[in-house]
């Protein structure tokens, strides 16, 4: 494999869930492949698990890793070309991302969209002229459009937790104060259509996703209805996504809240979410305390999902 940035990446699913669950048994077994290899980690936007997962990963197969947060303690950076660069931006990506490759063996990038403009989001211009111009290969840490780590990671922990061969998944929406990309939702979809699972998703009128990720799944508009007998309820906001709705928050309707009285519509269904999480507007206490929810061992299992493809780039390298 050369760069992550989505399913398609990583080959056979089955075989790389089966590498997964050979690194969960132990996290060690690789740990010289890594030696003399260094990672630098990119990060444009904030980040808890996957800064802390993706080292831990590299870390467990030997590797060293630098972090460079953008926004603090770097050069501002440019970011389009042509611009006369009289403003506070001191440095443009395309000198930077060169020499961060020089540096490094691989690269990680988190970008999120920035809802200024769909075109560069859904074309995913920062991650691509990093595939462009560092000369390393890419690992996805959410960019506009995908976030595939954590995909990978919830396919990991459903296979850990099914009870049926063929579950019940529901991705719900739910309401946030602020505008979120869609790149989890649209990640999860894309994934989940990759299984035999059966693929619910729910949301109000208007948050349609890109059909390029939802394909054939179908769509209920009603809430109770969609987690009548699910397995797994995987909640998520997004903004959002048609037409000049573009990155607005339509509701923040709280009835679309997770709680108890919706997970008893359910098939005893675990509670899923990739955090962080607003509780009360997403999910409320009660739901993410109970013995249901997946939050913290999802969250886990982003150190076995980030191990499962650096091992697979370095051992392309
Ligand atoms: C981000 C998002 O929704 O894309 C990151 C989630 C992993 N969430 C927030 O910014 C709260
Ligand atoms: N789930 C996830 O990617 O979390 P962070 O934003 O904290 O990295």
């Amino acid at each position: 494999m050369r760069h992550f940035t989505n399913v398609h990446d990583l080959g056979d699913l089955q075989s790389a869930l089966k590498e997964a669950f050979e690194i969960k048994a132990d996290k060690y077994k690789y740990s010289e492949l890594g030696k003399n290899k260094t990672l630098i980690m990119v990060f444009f936007n904030s980040s808890l698990r996957t800064r802390l997962s993706t080292q831990k990963a590299a870390m467990n197969l030997g590797m060293n890793v630098m972090v460079l947060d953008v926004n603090a303690g770097a050069w501002k950076l440019e970011t389009e070309r042509g611009v006369i660069m009289d403003s506070d931006k001191t440095e443009h990506l395309l000198e930077a991302i060169p020499v961060m490759g020089n540096y490094c063996d691989i690269i990680g990038v988190r970008s999120f969209a920035r809802f200024e403009n769909k075109e560069d989001d859904y074309n995913e211009k920062i991650l691509n002229q990093f595939i462009q111009y560092s000369n390393r290969p890419v690992v996805s840490m959410e960019a506009a459009t995908r976030h595939p780590l954590q995909s990978f990671a919830d396919l990991i922990t459903i296979e850990e937790f099914k009870k049926k061969k063929r579950p019940k998944v529901v991705m719900t929406w739910a309401p946030h104060p602020k505008a979120l990309p869609q790149a989890v939702p649209n990640s999860f979809a894309e994934w989940m259509n990759q299984t035999d699972y059966e693929f619910v998703i729910t949301h109000p009128e208007g948050y349609e996703l890109d059909p390029k990720f939802t394909g054939n799944a179908r769509i209920e508009y009603d809430q109770d209805k969609a987690f009548e007998g699910a397995d797994f309820i995987y909640a998520k906001n997004w903004a959002a996504y048609s037409g000049n709705n573009y990155g607005k928050i339509l509701s923040k309707d709280l009835s679309w809240t997770v709680d108890t009285r919706k997970m008893e519509l359910t098939d005893n269904a675990y509670f899923m979410h990739c955090l962080p999480v607003r509780r009360n507007m997403i999910v409320t206490d009660d739901v993410i305390e109970s013995e249901q929810s997946l939050v913290i061992q999802e969250a886990a299992n982003r150190e076995i999902s980030a191990q499962v493809v650096l091992k697979k780039i370095i051992e392309s390298l």
